[in-house]
Parts: C-alpha cells; structure tokens; sequence
C-alpha cells in the first residue's frame, strides 16, 4: 500500500516464448483438442480482478483500487460529480453537473481516484479542453437527455494512458440491450446516505434493471421517466445518491463492462419503491460517436453486440 491505495510495479520477469538462452524452457503439457484462438484482451472494459472482498457499507461495498478504472472524478467549481471514461480524452458524464455553465478553468478531472480529493501515484489530473451537452438538453427539464461529453486537455500531446487503474469503458452500440432484471454495477463516491453531508472512498453496488412500464407506473415515477431512461434498483437499498450523478451504471458481458447508464436523478436515495433512473447511453451512441469521431475499428469492433442474456453476448 501507498498512503492508501495499493500501488503496483511489474517485475522483469522474461516471457516464456523467449526463454533465456542457456537455460532450460519448461515442458507445458498441451491437451489435446480443437485449435483454440489466442485470446485477445479487449481494448475497453476489463476490470483489475477482485482478490478479496470487504464489509459492507450501507447497501455497497467498499471498491478495491482497480475495480472500476473508468471512473472519473468531476470537481466542476464548488460542485462534485462523476463521469467515465470512455477514450483516452473523453468522459461521458450527466448534463446536470453542468447546469451552472462553469467555466472550463474551473473544472478539473482526476482518473485513478480512490478516495474523494486524494490523489496519489495512481492519479492522474486534467484540465478541460472543452465540454459539450447533448444539443436538446435544456435546463427546464433537467433530466431529460441527461448527457455531456468532457474533452481533456492533453498534457504533453497525450490524454490518459492507461494504467492498472486507469482504463476506458466500452461504449454500446446503439442497438445494444440487457433485458429487464439484468444486474449491473453502480459505483461512485457520494454520499452513503440521504441526510449525509460528506463524500467517500469510491464504493460500488449492485442494481437490477426494472422493466420500463413498472418504472412509469403511477406508484412510481409516471410519467417522469421517459423514454431514453431506465430505472434500476435493488432490494437491499443499493443505490446512487448525491455526487454520484454522472458515474457509470456498467453492465457485463463476457466479462467486459459496458457504459450502458449514467446516474441522473431519483426520488432520494435507497428509499423503498423509488429505484434510481439512469440516462439510457444506447440512445444516444451515435451522438456520442458523432462527437468523438472515435477511430472506427474501435467503435465496429463494440457495436456488433446486440443483446446480453445472462452475461452472455448474441451477436
Ligand atoms: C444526485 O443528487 C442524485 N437515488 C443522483 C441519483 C439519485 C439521487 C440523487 C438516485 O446526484
């Protein structure tokens, strides 16, 4: 541990397909069957894997350093909000973190982030180059299209590079859906509950996406929630709260996390039959690919997955 975030070295350690000459090269036992392809490790997505777990927190659980490499953390002027990274200098947040129109000098964005305004080894800070809502958002109805997109300002020709701790989400495909009762993961550092007044070390739940129509039942929601919205919640009260507006509701498949909501608004926190409600990132992919002109073999290479059933991709 540094401070308190668990730093890493990589040790020289010399491959296997290169064994040192002189020496010996173990004998691997390869079974027998069907050629198998190399595996490649996907671009975006993959989480540092979880070794051990903790205590509970209030409906979520502490996140090891690593878990959720995309998370961004927004100090936009006096306010906090999340957002997630989803290309070397590009951070999807909500629109709503920016509803007082800062100015860009005013806000800094910081990847890496274990506790809330800590930064470290493991940290890198931005500025902004530029950031951009969603061209109908309006203030008037502040949870509709509840999407921007923050552009950093490179530091010596380059945005983030990547890191154990430090790596983009994949963005879905327009066409991309996980059915109703998925499970997802929420994370961010706000507050762990409704009067609290404090942010925290980061901290991720579990929530499960709730069918449309029971969100837009009049017990619910009605007809605030709209189409490119989804509610998700959970029994045990694991939900977003205040600062966490703008983090990533990251959904797997195959093992490969998907920004598929961004936290936006609810009816307090964690209160019993008011799930949270989330931006539906899919709806507004082309948007986010117009704006990004990301390279295409990125964004061909995410959108040819259409549905995800019990974690398992069908192309
Ligand atoms: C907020 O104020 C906030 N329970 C975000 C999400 C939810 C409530 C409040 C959903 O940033």
């Amino acid at each position: 541990m540094t401070g308190r975030a668990v730093s890493w070295e990589y040790c020289a350690i010399e491959p296997c397909s290169k064994p040192a000459l002189g020496r010996r090269s173990p004998v691997l036992a390869v079974a027998p069957g069907p050629s198998r392809r190399p595996v490649r490790t996907p671009a975006c997505g993959k989480r540092q894997e979880k070794r051990i777990s903790r205590g509970r927190i209030l409906g979520g659980t502490s996140a090891l350093p690593g878990a959720h490499p995309w998370m961004a953390a927004l100090y936009i002027a006096d306010e906090f909000c999340a957002g997630t990274l989803v290309s070397s200098c590009w951070i999807v947040s909500a629109a709503h973190c920016f509803l007082r129109n800062p100015l860009k000098s005013q806000i800094r964005v910081v990847l890496g982030q274990h506790s809330f305004n800590d930064t470290g080894p493991n940290t890198r800070t931005f500025a902004v180059q530029d950031y951009i809502l969603y061209p109908r958002y309006t203030q008037f109805e502040p949870t509709l299209n509840d999407i921007a997109l923050v552009k950093l300002k490179k530091v010596e020709g380059r945005c983030a590079l990547k890191t154990p701790f430090i790596r983009p989400i994949c963005l879905p495909g327009k066409d991309l859906t996980f059915p109703d009762h998925s499970c997802c993961k929420i994370s961010g550092w706000g507050h762990m509950h409704e009067k609290a007044n404090s942010y925290s070390h980061l901290m991720e739940g579990v929530v499960k996406i709730i069918p449309f129509d029971q969100c837009s039942s009049p017990d619910v929601y009605g007809s605030e929630v709209r189409s490119g919205m989804l509610c998700a919640g959970s029994e045990s009260c694991v939900d977003a709260c205040q600062g966490d507006s703008g983090g990533p509701l990251a959904c797997d498949c195959d093992g490969v996390s998907f920004l598929y909501g961004i936290i936006s608004w609810g009816d307090g926190c964690g209160r019993s039959g008011k799930p949270g409600v989330y931006t539906l990132v899919p709806k507004y992919s082309d948007w986010i690919n117009s704006v990004i002109k990301k390279s295409r073999k990125t964004s061909v290479n995410r959108t040819t997955i259409d549905i995800c059933i019990g974690s398992q991709c069908q192309r």
